[in-house]
């Protein structure tokens, strides 16, 4: 039986994808990169050096950045990223999140984040919601990023369950490979989601409800 659920942040408690998107897109400009919608949606889910590293080689100019630079850039998006995200309000809560947030810890089921991002702890404050989940897997910790399965095996040891009870939600595809990775239950949001094959899929967060993921449990 399900028991528990582990929840990436950007995509599916909130839409941070298009801040994370406007900061890049600044630093690709200063750096005379040109940007495409494409490069945008590659990001998501992916961590900051790996995101910076995939942006750098779609320079056609092949340009060579030193460790030390990579560091700064990396500083420098993460600077204006966050002077973005200071505007968050509960109000940036995606549709249907707190709803079946509130309806799951009634119902008993406990909750865990398992977000690639280092400000998540600060995003969940924003949005009011850090008390609903009993951890957050700090993103520091980890050798491989998603779709390596560790951050959905390290979110479900806080949950102390085993992966059989445990749905993981995702919107990226390399978030969809690490839940199934950890052995768990994979429910994707969206197109993207979608491509990786989830158990369980909801076209948007809206439609996300203990009883629709009954319903597709037992079909
Ligand atoms: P930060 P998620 C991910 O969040 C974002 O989707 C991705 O675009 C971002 O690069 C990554 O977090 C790292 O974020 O720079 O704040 O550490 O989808 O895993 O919740
Ligand atoms: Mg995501």
């Amino acid at each position: 039986d399900i028991k528990g659920f582990t929840f990436d942040l950007d995509g599916v408690i909130t839409d941070t994808a298009k801040f994370h998107e406007a900061a890049w897109h600044d630093l690709a400009d200063d750096l005379g990169i040109e940007w495409s919608a494409e490069i945008g949606n590659h990001l998501k889910g992916i961590s900051r050096m790996a995101s910076l590293d995939m942006i750098l080689a779609t320079d056609p100019q092949g340009k060579q950045y030193s460790q030390e630079e990579k560091q700064q850039l990396a500083d420098k998006k993460n600077a204006h990223y966050r002077t973005l995200i200071a505007t968050v309000t509960p109000d940036d809560i995606l549709p249907g999140i707190k709803s079946f947030l509130d309806d799951m810890l009634d119902k008993g089921y406990t909750a865990s984040v398992a977000s690639a991002s280092k400000n998540a702890p600060s995003i969940l404050e924003k949005l009011e919601l850090t008390s609903y989940f009993v951890g957050i897997v700090d993103p520091a910790t980890l050798t491989h990023g998603k779709p390596n399965p560790e951050i959905f095996v390290k979110a479900g040891e806080l949950l102390n369950l085993q992966p059989s009870q445990i749905i993981g939600l995702e919107d990226a595809s390399a978030g969809v490979e690490a839940i199934k990775g950890a052995g768990q239950t994979a429910l994707g949001i969206g197109s993207a989601a979608k491509t990786a094959n989830p158990e369980l899929w909801f076209d948007k967060t809206e439609n996300l409800t203990l009883n629709n993921i009954k319903k597709q449990l037992s079909v």
